[in-house]
């Protein structure tokens, strides 16, 4: 599925133009020429640049011989892993599609190079390449249940790394109490990036003492294998607990900080999505239900768990914050 085979004729222009001709058109255009001249050259030139880009977008991934990892026993399911098939097919990512199928236009984000800039209210302020990253975190499979806010559900063994790990290397401040994470912004290849209806980029966030939970996960693969761009390559994080919203797609930044981030969607819609957005199927989204869910592939309903089944690690967090919306 999805493999992006390179045809003979998919070179770019510097290689297929004889080098004679491409130096002494590069010449041409910096000693000026002609406007009109000008014109079609910048006209080739931008071409060229399309084509490098989609070359940057088609590049293998250099991460793919680390795969697969192995996986901790710790996570065990309630229930079939979802088809890859379904979980890579059917997907939220507003800054390409309002709709599920928006494989085809994900796969412009180029994932290489790709860096995670991490500051704030750190000791370790940094900015690191998605491979170095890789290389100083111990690389885990773990099998882990999705609920979607809008109810559809699946599980997924995602390959990556424990969040409290990469929190450990940035070294937080006493001052900090929440990650601001942040997604890429790029409306050249995202183009629902260019509406002006949206409160982009797309921002996550949660508390320090939910990041150093055991349950956070920084993600890198799934199904034993780089993961594909329509669901958040080259870094996602999951939080199984919380509904999958809270999972922010394609991180490029995390701001340790004193200040509680306002989210995406609590940006678009307050009224129906907070903070917290921990998993209650006693308490229902203002406009539907929570009780039930649908996996994907498979739709008969089954009953909603509280945190998503995962209360036992993640209640005791909870405790001394009952005033808060924690469900929503
Ligand atoms: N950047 C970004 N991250 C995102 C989203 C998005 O639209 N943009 N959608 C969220 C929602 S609502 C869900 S349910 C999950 C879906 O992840 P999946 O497509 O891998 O199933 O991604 C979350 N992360
Ligand atoms: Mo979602």
């Amino acid at each position: 599925m999805f493999i992006k085979v390179k045809r003979g004729w998919e070179i770019p222009e510097s290689l297929a133009t004889p080098e004679h001709v491409f130096f002494n058109r590069r010449k041409f255009l910096t000693t000026g020429a002609a406007i009109g001249a000008m014109t079609i050259l910048s006209a080739c030139d931008q071409k060229q640049e399309a084509q490098a880009q989609a070359e940057a977008s088609a590049a293998p991934d250099p991460s793919a011989s680390l795969y697969p990892f192995k996986r901790n026993e710790t996570y065990t399911l309630d229930r079939d892993i979802t088809d890859e098939q379904w979980a890579a097919t059917y997907n939220n990512y507003y800054e390409f599609s309002s709709g599920k199928r928006l494989v085809d236009e994900a796969q412009a984000l180029p994932i290489r190079p790709w860096t995670l800039t991490i500051d704030g209210l750190v000791a370790k302020p940094m900015q690191i390449g998605i491979d170095d990253l890789m290389k100083k975190m111990p690389l885990e499979e773990r099998l882990y249940r999705h609920r979607c806010v809008e109810t559809w559900s699946m599980a997924v063994p995602w390959s990556g790394f424990a969040l409290k790990e990469l929190v450990k290397l940035a070294e937080p401040k006493a001052e900090a109490k929440y990650l601001r994470l942040e997604t890429f912004m790029n409306p050249e290849v995202a183009g629902e990036q260019k509406s002006p209806f949206y409160p982009w980029p797309y921002i996550e966030g949660l508390t320090v003492e939910e990041a150093m939970n055991d349950l956070a996960f920084m993600v890198t693969g799934m199904y034993g294998k780089p993961a594909p761009k329509q669901n958040g390559a080259p870094l996602r994080i999951a939080l199984p607990w919380k509904y999958g919203f809270k999972s922010g797609k394609a991180l490029v930044k995390i701001t340790f900080t004193d200040e509680r981030p306002v989210n995406f969607w609590q940006a678009l819609q307050s009224s129906e999505y907070g903070f917290w957005a921990n998993v209650n199927p006693e308490v229902p989204h203002p406009r539907w239900s929570q009780a039930t869910e649908r996996m994907l592939g498979n739709d008969e309903p089954r009953p909603t768990l509280l945190y998503n089944g995962y209360a036992d690690f993640v209640a005791p967090l909870y405790a001394n914050l009952q005033g808060e919306k924690l469900f929503m």
